[in-house]
């Protein structure tokens, strides 16, 4: 994007704020995931652990997007100007490429299948994933409308790929899942789509009648709330559908289980 355009102070400032809350946001879900580890049983564990990375990694993100947006703009007064320093976007870009294949293995290991199809599974789909992302950039960062528009096609395609293993791949999976869980799993692949199908409208943004500082504007917090819930939403349903799996397969979370099954968790 080019920053040498000015922007208004209530703009540079509902960026600011947002990036600011986010690092908050994700600074305090990464403990809550990482603290909470002990209330849900041993296989679900990992899930909980991976999730806080995700949002960990994004706390980091946030705070250089921060830097970032800090560097690119003056503000003297209420007046703010571009600086000419450009804000960095491979920063998001990075992040993505980082935190969503972790997102899509979060998912499949909260389902506990079998060894075999986690790993193809959470393999697919993390390729999938990465190629989604690294389709996307020379779009964003591209200043024309033709660049955009192609690179943000190719990438379309594994990102469909992903919605199509999401809930045809997966549905079949979630039918095994025990009662309780089922609603919650069931929630969080929706979060998950729904939040997902954020990210390409955002992206699309330049195309529409939004222009100057506002497309800038409009970009930065669409991706932030798609994030917050991405992230940190799904994160916080992961360790709902962890804790909940963990009463009905073990009734007791607190550590006693019988020695058999003791054994086989240590095998996953
Ligand atoms: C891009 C480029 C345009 C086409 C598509 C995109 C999809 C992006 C997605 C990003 C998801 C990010 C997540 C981050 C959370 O950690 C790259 C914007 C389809 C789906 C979930």
């Amino acid at each position: 994007m080019d920053q040498s355009q000015t922007i208004s102070a209530a703009q540079y400032f509902f960026v600011y704020n947002a990036f600011s809350f986010t690092f908050a946001t994700m600074a305090a879900t990464t403990l809550f995931l990482w603290l909470s580890k002990s209330e849900v049983a041993p296989p679900y564990r990992t899930a909980l652990v991976i999730s806080g990375l995700v949002t960990a990694i994004a706390a980091y993100h946030y705070l250089r997007i921060f830097e970032s947006w800090q560097a690119a703009y003056e503000v003297s007064g209420t007046t703010v100007t571009g600086t000419g320093n450009a804000f960095n976007d491979a920063y998001r870009y990075v992040d993505w490429l980082l935190t969503v294949p972790l997102l899509l293995i979060e998912l499949v290991l909260v389902m506990r299948l079998s060894s075999e199809e986690t790993y193809s599974k959470a393999t697919r789909l993390g390729l999938a994933a990465a190629l989604m992302i690294i389709l996307g950039y020379p779009g964003e960062v591209a200043t024309d409308t033709g660049t955009r528009v192609l690179w943000g096609t190719l990438s379309t395609i594994p990102f469909l790929y992903i919605v199509y293993e999401l809930f045809v791949g997966l549905g079949a999976a979630i039918k095994r899942q025990p009662e309780s869980a089922r609603n919650l799993i069931n929630n969080a692949r929706w979060l998950t789509f729904a939040s997902w199908g954020f990210y390409p409208i955002v992206y699309m943004i330049p195309f529409t009648s939004f222009e100057g500082p506002n497309v800038e504007t409009a970009l930065q917090i669409g991706y932030t709330v798609a994030d917050i819930i991405a992230k940190a939403g799904v994160g916080v349903l992961i360790f709902l559908i962890a804790r909940r799996k963990s009463v009905a397969e073990y009734g007791d979370v607190e550590g006693n289980y019988p020695p058999q099954e003791a054994a086989a968790m240590a095998r996953h």
